[in-house]
């Protein structure tokens, strides 16, 4: 890894094993089919088998006091899986951070007898459906409802945007009840009558990971599927807060791989005589891509001691979320500029790790909702 500050140092020798070891894994079985399958716009169930074997669903729970996996490791994890591809850490972050962790959290016996031992094997995928087309910054506006009607729920509404959706079998999906407007989770099987999986077939970003809209048309579930423990805003919240922390040290995986491709480029082109990494101007851009990096790896490596001490506050997740997600975009774009024509085409990593970032620095709160999150910390006054 990356590490101009050697901040490794202060990790524990088997989480620099265990990180060793993931990314051996990750390059030798997907590095080099992933700019393919990233054009060809499909996730491929071999990702799947890969991820299953590394027990990336398995242990992927920080939240859960018997995982074998500690916060660092988790974000170890994410790092190398984001090195590879934004969307395969994706698909993982929602896996564990928005499917496990609300069943878990929230869930009653029955719910995490029948999926969690199944979702964590990877034979059962989740996705979470919580934007909706009025705004996703806003989900306290969703217009999904339901309605108890006997011994079940009637769930009506559309979702967007929604990660995994194409080919999870079950969604967590979050509505207010049609009267009190009160908001809860529900566990929806994703082959319920009335549930239609629309694909959202063009994206530029994020080709690697299917991405689609829910409509929900009168769809009957079990009383048992919803989530007792989940009442309010701010369990969905509290789902993203697990989902944040992932992505902090994900982008800077992506943020190494943009690097170290820029700097190989600038060793080996020339130009006006002497290769280009002997330029004052392209050192401007690649002192900058470590400086972002270190940063943001003290940030991420602080947060996971917080979060081993106890829950970090909401606003220092949204801090290292936008910090870092930020961060690799502008690397990223700065390593295409230093690769030129060279950077826009798929013979490398740059562009897709580019295209990728401009969703990983929207979603799952954009830059600017992030800054307002700061701003109702520090001035007590919200903005929104
Ligand atoms: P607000 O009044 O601020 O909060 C409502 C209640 O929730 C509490 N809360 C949280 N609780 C736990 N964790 C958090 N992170 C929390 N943030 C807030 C808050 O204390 C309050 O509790 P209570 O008891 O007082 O009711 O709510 P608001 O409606 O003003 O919301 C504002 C805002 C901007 C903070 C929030 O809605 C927001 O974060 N917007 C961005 C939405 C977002 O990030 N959506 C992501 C969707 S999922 C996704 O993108 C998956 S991508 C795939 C991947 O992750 O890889
Ligand atoms: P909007 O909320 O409409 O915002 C538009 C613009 O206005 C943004 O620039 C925003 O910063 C700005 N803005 C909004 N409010 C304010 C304000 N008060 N003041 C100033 N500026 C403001 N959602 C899920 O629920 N589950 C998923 O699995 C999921 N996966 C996704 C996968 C992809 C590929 C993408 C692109 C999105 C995904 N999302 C998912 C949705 C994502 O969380 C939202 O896109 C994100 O929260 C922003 O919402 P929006 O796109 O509707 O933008």
């Amino acid at each position: 890894m990356l590490d101009f500050y050697n901040i490794k140092d202060g990790f524990p020798e088997s989480s620099i094993r265990f990180q060793n070891n993931i990314r051996e894994v990750l390059d030798r079985n997907l590095a080099s089919q992933i700019n393919t399958l990233w054009n060809e716009n499909r996730f491929a169930n071999e990702i799947k088998d890969v991820l299953a074997n590394i027990g990336a669903f398995g242990e992927l729970k920080p939240i859960n006091n018997n995982s074998p996996l500690n916060y660092l490791e988790y974000g170890l994890l994410m790092y190398e899986l984001e090195r590879i591809d934004s969307g395969i850490r994706s698909m993982v972050s929602v896996q564990n951070a928005l499917t496990i962790y609300p069943i878990n959290q929230y869930g009653s016996a029955y719910l995490k007898n029948i999926y969690l031992e199944q979702l964590q094997k990877g034979a059962v995928v989740g996705c979470f459906a919580l934007t909706e087309e009025g705004g996703g910054s806003d989900p306290g506006g969703m217009k999904t409802t339901y309605t108890k009607k006997g011994d079940k729920y009637i769930i009506s509404g559309q979702k967007s945007w929604v990660t995994n959706a194409t080919f999870a079998n079950l969604a967590i999906v979050w509505a207010k009840e049609a009267k009190t407007k009160s908001i809860s989770g529900f566990v929806i099987p994703t082959d319920s009558s009335g549930l239609k999986i629309c694909p959202i077939e063009d994206k530029m970003s994020l080709r690697l990971s299917p991405t689609a809209h829910i409509e929900l048309d009168n769809v009957a579930v079990p009383l048992s599927h919803k989530l007792p423990g989940a009442s309010g805003l701010s369990p969905a919240l509290s789902c993203l807060a697990q989902a944040r922390y992932g992505i902090c040290w994900g982008v800077l995986g992506a943020l190494e791989s943009v690097y170290e491709e820029a700097l190989s480029f600038s060793k080996s082109r020339f130009t006006f005589g002497t290769s280009l990494s002997s330029k004052q101007l392209i050192q401007n851009k690649l002192a900058d891509m470590v400086s972002m990096h270190t940063k943001g790896l003290l940030l991420s490596y602080q947060l996971s001691l917080l979060l081993t001490k106890g829950m970090p506050s909401i606003a220092q997740i949204s801090l290292a979320k936008r910090e870092n997600a930020r961060a690799a975009l502008v690397s990223a774009r700065s390593a295409r500029e230093i690769l030129a024509a060279h950077g826009i085409t798929l013979s490398g990593n740059v562009i897709r790790h580019m295209l990728n970032l401009e969703t990983v620095d929207t979603y799952e709160g954009t830059y600017d909702i992030h800054t307002l999150i700061l701003g109702k910390t520090i001035t007590g006054d919200p903005a929104f």
